[in-house]
């Protein structure tokens, strides 16, 4: 089942069952074994997100005090990203109607406590690609908006299995992590919440 929240914002609640979760979870620990989560910082300021990152897939999205921007290799270990596991690919390929593998899995780690301001996604060439969300362990709070920053926002609570789906006129609006409900989930051992976003960075040739 799949439901448009706003125009062009689709989600599928459930979309991984519980064995399914317990696979994609289990093929991300291994990235983050190879790729291990590390403390992004903001532009300029230096200030340091709530939010631990990784990556997988040949490009990963990183910030750090030059700006924000995709790279091939893990800012700490300078190692290559660690290949996209199959179990991740196909949420893609089946959901995102784009005729092209994914790029860039980005791997974002909320402890409870964790959150994420309001902002867009724009550091991608190609804006013709959806950006396909999945949620794993504790649920969060979603919000979601317009074009510009001051747009009228709605909120919906994310659980784990749950993937959202940001194509047309939404991919370019306003969104954000305003908190985790700490103790909604069993799936991560010691609580907290995954959210991996799946997306094209290069236009196809
Ligand atoms: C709506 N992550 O990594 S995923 C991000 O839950 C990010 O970790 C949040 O925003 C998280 O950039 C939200 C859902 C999401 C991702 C991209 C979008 C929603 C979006 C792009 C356009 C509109
Ligand atoms: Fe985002």
């Amino acid at each position: 089942m799949i439901n448009e929240i706003a125009d062009g914002l689709a989600l599928a609640p459930g979309y991984l069952d519980q064995s399914q979760q317990i696979a994609a979870l289990e093929d991300i620990r291994k990235v983050v074994a190879a790729a291990p989560l590390y403390q992004p910082v903001m532009p300029r300021s230096g200030r340091p997100f709530s939010v631990k990152m990784s990556n997988c897939g040949p490009l990963g999205w990183i910030s750090d005090k030059a700006g924000y921007r995709y790279q091939t290799a893990h800012p700490d270990t300078g190692q290559p990203w660690p290949d996209m596991p199959g179990s991740i690919a196909r949420i893609w390929d089946d959901l995102s109607g784009y005729d092209a593998p994914a790029e860039c899995c980005l791997i974002n780690f909320y402890a409870s406590g964790a959150k994420m301001g309001l902002h867009r996604d724009e550091n991608e060439e190609d804006f013709s690609a959806p950006v396909v969300s999945v949620s794993l362990g504790d649920e969060a709070l979603f919000r979601f908006g317009g074009s510009e920053r001051k747009s009228p926002t709605k909120s919906v609570r994310l659980a784990s299995g749950d993937v959202l789906i940001m194509a047309g006129a939404s991919r370019l609006n306003y969104h954000g992590v305003d908190k985790i409900y700490p103790g909604t989930s069993s799936l991560l051992r010691g609580g907290g919440r995954l959210n991996l976003t799946l997306r094209r960075v290069t236009r196809q040739v």
